[in-house]
């Protein structure tokens, strides 16, 4: 059985994602049956908290000032509209709630004190508490971490060379000293990508390698197939194949064997079979809701039949984490 490494070469991680198919699931199953239950799928719920108006430039993102896109831009939630949502979305059966804001970085603001609250109040409901923030300072990350956040999530989105395509008002070392930050911390790091992005396979080659020589692997690893969204630069970009997103979440199970790999965007375009194969191949959790940030995501009470289907059962709070 292999152990957990962190010397991965490119070339190793490259020979897995191409390893013909069925071999490919075969041997991502069975590190997924080794390292977790098969059977339990982690439901999570997004919410966001400050909608649009984003100063960066990514290309895929609905948020971004810099393109038109239709996007309802909306300040800050108030602390009582977030409470009810998380319960909500409780009720629902999720176990982790992640509050979204397009934020560049934080500020050490009256904002940032109200999303300190919110961290407060959601972790006293004993959900895994989220948060997607942009870029964090080691103390702005200490200080989530006394409020009670759990995770915090902060996605290298494709390979280190392709970066610079994708987004130009930052670059990758700025995401990694937030994603050191947040280790530092003590916060569990939620880390992963997207894919059709116009992206090579080297490119998801490439992030794979950086998250999985990692001094720790991150313990949450979301796979995103890209929502096209109509005014940015990706808008005609073709849709993502499901063998794309099985041998992404294959290769992020093979290598991160304790991680968390979330079947993240663009499940509303997948049939159940679809999905049923990304399970097989390590996947373990999924976005809950009809919204994921700003787009639309698959209805409740169809994820609830999925799971009676697949014969699955939703994960509870708090098991993935080494951290205790
Ligand atoms: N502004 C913060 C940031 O960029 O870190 C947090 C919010 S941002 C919307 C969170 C992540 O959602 C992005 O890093 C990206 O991986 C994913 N995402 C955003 N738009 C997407 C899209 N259209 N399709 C797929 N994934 C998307
Ligand atoms: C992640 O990797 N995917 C989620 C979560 N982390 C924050 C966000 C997906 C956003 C999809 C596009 C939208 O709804 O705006
Ligand atoms: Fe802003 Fe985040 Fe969207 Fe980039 S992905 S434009 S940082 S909200």
């Amino acid at each position: 059985m292999d152990t957990i490494r962190h010397n991965w070469t490119l070339q190793e991680i490259g020979e897995i994602y191409h390893t013909p198919i069925f071999d490919l699931i075969y041997r991502a199953a069975t590190i997924h049956r080794a390292f977790q239950d098969p059977h339990e799928v982690q439901v999570c719920t997004l919410l966001s908290i400050k909608t649009g108006g984003c100063p960066e430039d990514c290309a895929y993102c609905s948020q971004s000032v810099k393109y038109n896109t239709g996007v309802e831009v909306h300040k800050l939630l108030s602390l009582q509209e977030v409470t009810q949502k998380a319960a909500e979305a409780q009720a629902k059966g999720s176990t982790r709630f992640c509050m979204g804001a397009a934020w560049r970085e934080v500020r050490d603001n009256k904002d940032f004190d109200q999303v300190i609250e919110m961290v407060k109040v959601v972790a006293n409901m004993g959900m895994e508490v989220c948060c997607t923030l942009g870029m964090l300072t080691a103390s702005q990350a200490q200080r989530l971490k006394e409020a009670g956040l759990y995770a915090y999530n902060h996605n290298l989105d494709t390979g280190g060379e392709y970066y610079s395509e994708i987004i130009s008002t930052r670059n990758y070392q700025d995401r990694l000293d937030t994603l050191e930050n947040v280790r530092q911390s003590g916060i569990s790091v939620c880390c992963g990508g997207i894919i059709g992005l116009g992206e090579t396979d080297n490119d998801r080659i490439s992030m794979l390698h950086t998250l999985a020589t990692l001094p720790e692997h991150p313990e949450s690893v979301p796979v995103n197939a890209l929502v096209a969204i109509k005014g940015t630069p990706l808008a005609h970009q073709k849709r993502v194949e499901v063998w794309d997103m099985v041998r992404m979440i294959a290769t992020a199970r093979i290598t991160m064997p304790h991680a968390m790999v979330r079947l993240s965007a663009g499940r509303l375009e997948m049939s159940v079979a679809e999905q049923a194969l990304c399970f097989m191949a390590g996947a373990n959790s999924i976005f809950a809701g009809d919204k994921l940030l700003t787009t639309p995501n698959t209805a409740v009470d169809q994820d609830q039949e999925m799971f009676q289907v697949l014969q699955l059962k939703p994960r509870a709070a708090y098991q993935a984490s080494p951290l205790g």
